[in-house]
């Protein structure tokens, strides 16, 4: 799809959320979506196998994450003891592209199923994410995503402090 083509899409998505919301469906609002790659391998290092991407998304309260299936095989869903306290959680199929609205402030942490032991694995920060982030940062990890959650902490809170 061509940036235009995109653009035009999107606008036309908009479109759509608003009449659903005119007829009373829940609205998206005017929040930002933020769009989360699946990936087979990272496209600027192939030897990073089974990714997110970006692996952390910076969000404010209202937000939508859309998680797109670019390859197949991949899923995201939200690890409970990385979740702000309220915070909603999320499940989707193997190739599902589904967008989560994230109302609560905190540190979201998610995984691929198939791939949760190789590392695939990634963030959420929304609004004042200091809320559950040392508590997210010590949930337990298996295999790969020890290793990957301890490069994504890190980064996570090298971006948090250059807001501050
Ligand atoms: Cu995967």
């Amino acid at each position: 799809m061509t940036d235009f083509n995109r653009r035009h899409f999107n606008a036309l998505l908009g479109a759509t959320v608003v009449a659903a919301g005119s007829a009373g469906a829940e609205s998206h609002g005017g929040g930002t979506v933020h769009e989360v790659q699946m990936l087979n391998a990272h496209p600027d290092d192939r030897s990073e196998r089974n990714v997110f991407l970006p692996d952390i998304v910076r969000a404010q309260p209202g937000d939508t994450i859309k998680f797109i299936a670019t390859d197949r095989g991949h899923n995201a869903v939200s690890d409970e003891n990385m979740t702000p306290e309220g915070g909603a959680e999320f499940r989707g199929r193997i190739n599902e592209e589904i967008e989560i609205t994230l109302e609560t402030e905190g540190t979201y942490g998610y995984y691929c199923q198939p791939h949760r032991a190789l590392g695939m694995v990634g963030l959420i920060l929304v609004g004042d994410a200091s809320v559950n982030f040392e508590e997210a940062r010590a949930a337990r990890q298996r295999g790969k995503a020890e290793e990957r959650y301890e490069d994504i902490f890190a980064r996570a809170e090298e971006m948090l402090a250059a807001e501050a």
